[in-house]
């Protein structure tokens, strides 16, 4: 044991948790066991160094937290590739400034706010990205796309993983704040199912706005994976947090934390035990068809409050949180958060539960008490199980049958190892681990606080994500991710899986408006050279070859609204242009045959230079063109 921490209160863990349990004294027992089954024992001691040049065996997709994006890292050697802009505003890209992202962050919002992000510029900039997880087929990635949620605007995206962009954002309407988000496992996605975490009032438009316990809901809400449109909700009791889907393709499980309806901290915590809620997905379907659902804003909304045939609520003490689904398809983890315990059910007694032969507890199967803040749990696809101790700033790794074993009443104890972590962990991930081809190779400790493991920079210190070989009996700390905000979680899948593109196919549905526009002026996007006037709309058509785009420079008149359509013509793979436009707030990137759009207003007259920002060619910096724009008075 080097690092016995304080936690954030100042209490030592000690002081907070007695001696017994906890903490020091079972890693230490954990240790002097493996030490002596050495000769018997798994070794671990992958190397997770990648030599320069060699590439990474899994990806790794981290969210963005309040940044709005996801990250692709390589693991295991936890360099970021790529950032992929969703919620947010990438100065880079221009995501949120071309026409075609633009498209995609507007079209699916509800009227009303489409309404009010219009009033503030046209789009919502900025989003709380807590979920990325991959499409399946057959209870494994199939690489097709990535799906996240936005917590500060309730909404979910869809991220394409051939060119690793978003193509789809939609509001979800009657919820509030889209948290827990998974995808169907079995037979596919199918369906995303996704939790309004704050109760509101339904519909909330200020026609009512009191007496929360009888007013206000919070609602589940399936959607349709490859049409991106919502499937149906369900109305529950309590409060959602995070989901996961079975391996059957039957049931989905939410976690609620405020089965209180409390509005502030003291209520909703009060009580000592809330629920986990379990979704009957064919009873869901039929109700759908048989029409025994209310319609709010154009959504089947079934009423899946206590008491209902559509759902069930399995008490689990204490405000739990994480919510996760083990690889054999066997068992669901809820993690306690405020009880020291993770509570196991059995998945397979669900079809008597809902037939009404056994009782909600009845599907327990063990309930181990691991430690202080139990918030997510992960797997090895070996039986283990690593849960998250954020009060404890540890990672414990326990064993499921044991576990079993011991609330059977036979006197085992599950845990296998504790692991200090720096500090604070909130999500882990295992390799391929939540499929059920969970390979059991790294895991990734995703820590809220980094306090003194880096240089200091400033107040706000960057999250600290830790990667662990649990190959071997023991797990091993390998190497330190500083990050920025805040990868709650992410998604370790292997590279088989995924095959993006070197370019952009060159139909892409991405620029299908560009193209549509360039049709009805005559002109092809790949040999565009061409300022199309109509009216006082400006319409300039170029590509871009290193190092020149095909228009020098173009005259507008002040007022005039311009669209500027490029594309890269090159063949080259990574040889990406770009077009920012000086004193305009304009850059879009234009990778190999794409083709990029924006429309503005010329209300600056003078001579504004554009030009190429990514680096693309020993004439890069001569990459550039000019935009004359004739004042109003001598146009
Ligand atoms: S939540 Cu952040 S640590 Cu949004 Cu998945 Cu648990
Ligand atoms: Cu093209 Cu730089």
């Amino acid at each position: 044991m080097s690092h016995q921490k304080t936690d954030r209160s100042g209490l030592s863990r000690r002081t907070f948790l007695g001696t017994a349990a906890l903490g020091g004294a079972v890693a230490v027992g954990a240790s002097q066991l493996s030490a002596v089954n050495a000769a018997t024992s798994r070794k671990s001691g992958q190397n997770a160094h990648v030599e320069p040049g060699d590439l990474d065996e899994y990806y790794a997709f981290n969210s963005g937290g309040q940044s709005g994006e996801v990250r692709i890292l390589g693991l295991p050697s936890m360099r970021e590739l790529m950032r992929i802009p969703v919620f947010n505003i990438c100065s880079a890209s221009g995501w949120g400034i071309t026409n075609e992202s633009r498209k995609i962050m507007l079209e699916g919002l509800t009227p009303a706010t489409r309404a009010f992000a219009e009033s503030i510029g046209g789009i919502l900039p900025n989003g709380d990205l807590h979920h990325p997880h991959m499409s399946f087929t057959d209870a494994t990635y199939d690489g097709r796309y990535i799906f996240v949620n936005d917590k500060a605007n309730t909404r979910v995206a869809r991220i394409r993983c051939d060119v690793m962009k978003t193509d789809k954002i939609i509001e979800i309407p009657n919820a509030d704040g889209i948290h827990g988000l998974r995808p169907q496992r079995y037979p596919r996605t199918g369906y995303v199912f996704c939790n309004g975490e704050h109760i509101v009032p339904l519909p909330n438009d200020g026609s009512v706005m009191d007496n929360p316990k009888e007013n206000f809901w919070a609602i589940f809400t399936a959607i349709d994976g490859d049409t991106m449109k919502i499937a149906w909700q369900v109305m529950v009791d309590g409060n959602l947090d995070n989901c996961d889907a079975d391996y059957q393709g039957k049931y989905v499980f939410s976690t609620c934390y405020n089965s209180e309806k409390g509005l502030d901290v003291g209520e909703m915590s009060a009580h000592e035990q809330d629920w986990a809620v379990v979704f009957n997905i064919k009873r869901i379907e039929e109700a759908v068809k048989s029409g025994d659902y209310k319609e709010m804003n154009g959504v089947p909304v079934i009423d899946g409050r206590k008491g209902s045939k559509y759902t069930r609520y399995i008490p689990v003490p204490n405000s739990p949180h994480g919510c996760n689904a083990t690889p054999d398809g066997i068992h669901v983890v809820f993690n306690g958060k405020l009880s020291p315990t993770v509570t196991v059910i059995d998945v397979r007694k669900l079809d008597d539960l809902f037939d009404g032969k056994i009782k909600e507890r009845d599907t327990v199967v063990a309930e181990p008490q691991l430690g202080l803040g139990p918030l997510h749990t992960a797997f090895d696809g070996r039986g283990n199980a690593y849960t998250t101790l954020f009060i404890d700033s540890q990672m414990v790794k326990w064993n499921i049958d044991k576990a079993k074993k011991a609330y059977a009443g036979e006197n085992v104890d599950p845990i296998i190892q504790k692991l200090d972590v720096h500090y604070q962990p909130g999500h882990n991930h295992s390799t391929m681990g939540e499929t059920k081809e969970a390979d059991g190779k790294w895991l990734v400790s995703l820590n809220k606080f980094s306090k003194d493991r880096f240089l200091n920079v400033g107040p706000l210190k960057p999250e600290n994500d830790q990667l662990i070989d649990i190959s071997g009996d023991e797990m091993k700390l390998v190497h330190d991710g500083p990050s920025f905000a805040e990868p709650h979680d992410m998604l370790l899948v292997h590279r088989s899986k995924v095959r993006p593109l070197h370019r952009w196919p060159r139909d892409d549905a991405m620029w299908e408006d560009a193209r549509k526009m360039a049709e009805q002026d005559g002109v092809s996007l790949e040999g565009a050279a061409q300022v199309i006037r109509d009216g006082n709309k400006v319409r300039v058509y170029m590509t871009a070859i290193a190092p020149v785009f095909s228009v020098p420079n173009f005259e507008v008149n002040e007022g005039d609204e311009v669209t500027v359509v490029v594309t890269n013509m090159e063949m080259i793979e990574d040889l990406s242009h770009g077009f920012t436009l000086s004193g305009y707030g304009i850059a879009m990137e234009v990778s190999p045959q794409q083709t990029s759009s924006v429309t503005f207003i010329a209300a600056r007259p003078g001579v504004h230079w554009y030009y190429c920002q990514w680096f693309c060619h020993a004439l890069h910096m001569e990459m550039s063109g000019q935009m004359y724009v004739k004042p109003k008075a001598k146009a």
